[in-house]
């Protein structure tokens, strides 16, 4: 099936792509033609060996798209929030475990790009459905694309940022926007910091110039057109609330995500970001105090289709330095978008100074995004992926895993299910209080097959409770 909004495919006639559930542009035409310079020849290469010569089914991952073991670790499985609606799709941009600090305890905190609503919801009881509590909807959050808690005031109340991206489709406009929502004792007050801006992609917290007030980093998508940027925090305006100033770190089509930790372990905050679009690289801004960053190129490939899809900093071998994890499997520019060998999960390990190494630690066809934690509950982080594009022709293909850690980092993949289908967000966390981490996903359904939707869900660690 062709996609639908544009009728035609192919990143060589400029057809959209997608990227962390968004649709982009393709590569601009220089960047093609390298493209095809360098890979038509490797490609062919790899065509001759993996396809039979009477055409059959060479049963590896172009065609039969990945599936593992299943999972020995039990999961109970449950549908967080409503039904999915077969005449109105989900479209869910970005899920997270999170505690709003507001005494109801860890819950799912949900951007719903198909009904423009940012809720969380919290499970009441054992066994019991989800409450939904609305933050955003409507004009507040149009399009939300991530949504991350911060106390941005200082009141001792979370707050919720939210990247605005405006349209889900490819669009070079400055349809995006960030938006705090404000908590007061009378509810959620919204406040557009941000505006005239392009497709707005994350939000992160941070104070990086060390004056005690929280400041952001920001990844604008756009289109043809993005940047990384940092709002400065001013102090509180007139109405009380924090005025902003935003500051550029760098442009370039495509950024996904603005992670923000020490990276250089010299106590102040940095900030990371994926470039996704012309390029597929991975940039870190290194915090030089007052304010300044110096740009670091951590990562980069000249496989211009690997279709990096997010960007998440997390201490996975708990030796002290905050690592990367990088899931790649974006490959939407296809008439049916098929898994690729070299789609997975990389993670890059801080070796210090801004050195980072790349180790791959899933092959799963058509990642799309990734998240660390401890799913078993022994200690050590493990990681869950879940794919946009395996091959959903052939049933029992995985649309999320996750990978053991032997505590050596030598990672096991696990499948924990095969549907829904066209996951693009996965968070982890503990909801039920037992020690390990439990795993929420949402999906984005904008191509075929439509018969495994599934808009939140929730796989419980450890089974039924
Ligand atoms: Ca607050
Ligand atoms: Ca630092
Ligand atoms: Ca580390
Ligand atoms: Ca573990």
């Amino acid at each position: 099936m062709r996609s639908r909004w544009t009728g035609r495919s192919g990143r060589e006639h400029g057809g959209p792509t997608w990227q962390n559930g968004l649709a982009v542009t393709a590569r601009r035409t220089p960047r093609v033609l390298l493209a095809a310079v360098v890979l038509v020849p490797v490609l062919t290469a790899a065509a001759v060996l993996l396809v039979p010569a009477a055409g059959e089914s060479t049963g590896g991952l172009l065609h039969a798209g990945s599936r593992y073991s299943a999972s020995q670790l039990p999961f109970s499985k449950r549908v967080v929030g409503p039904e999915p609606d077969p005449a109105a799709p989900p479209w869910i941009c970005n899920v997270k475990v999170v505690d709003l600090q507001d005494g109801r305890g860890p819950g799912v905190l949900v951007c719903d790009a198909r009904l423009n609503r940012v809720s969380i919801f919290h499970r009441a009881a054992a066994g019991a459905e989800f409450d939904e509590s609305v933050i955003a909807e409507g004009s507040a959050a149009p399009v939300p694309g991530h949504a991350t808690p911060v106390d941005i005031d200082g009141d001792g109340d979370v707050d919720v940022a939210i990247a605005v991206l405006g349209n889900v489709f490819p669009d070079d406009a400055k349809v995006g926007a960030v938006t705090i929502m404000e908590r007061r004792d009378d509810g959620w007050h919204p406040h557009r910091i941000l505006d005239e801006v392009r497709r707005v992609t994350d939000v992160q917290p941070g104070d990086f110039d060390a004056d005690g007030d929280v400041d952001l980093a920001v990844a604008v998508f756009g289109f043809y057109h993005g940047r990384i940027l940092w709002l400065r925090n001013d102090g509180p305006g007139a109405e009380g609330f924090p005025r902003f100033t935003p500051h550029d770190l760098h442009h370039a089509a495509g950024p996904i995500h603005a992670p923000v930790a020490d990276f250089d372990g010299d106590g102040d905050l940095d900030i990371a970001s994926g470039v996704t679009q012309d390029d597929e690289e991975v940039w870190g801004f290194e915090n030089l105090g007052g304010g300044r960053f110096a740009k670091r190129l951590l990562w980069q490939t000249f496989n211009f289709d690997i279709g990096g899809a997010g960007l998440v900093a997390d201490d996975l071998d708990q030796d002290g330095d905050v690592d990367l994890l990088l899931p790649v499997g974006d490959n939407f520019e296809q008439d049916y978008s098929f898994p690729q060998p070299y789609h997975g999960c990389l993670w890059l390990e801080n070796r210090g100074e801004f050195r980072f190494v790349p180790r791959r630690i899933a092959d799963l066809g058509g990642t799309y995004a990734a998240a660390a934690g401890d799913v078993d509950g022994d200690g050590d982080r493990d990681v869950v992926c879940v794919s946009m594009f395996n091959e959903w022709r052939q049933p029992g293909t995985a649309s999320i895993v996750w990978l053991e850690n032997d505590g050596a980092m030598h990672f096991t993949p696990w499948q924990v299910d095969d549907r829904p289908t066209h996951l693009v967000t996965v968070g982890l966390g503990d909801l039920d209080g037992d020690g390990d981490d439990d795993i929420v996903a949402g999906g984005l359904h904008v191509i075929a097959p439509y018969d495994r939707l599934g808009g939140v869900t929730l796989w419980m660690s450890g089974g039924a409770r």
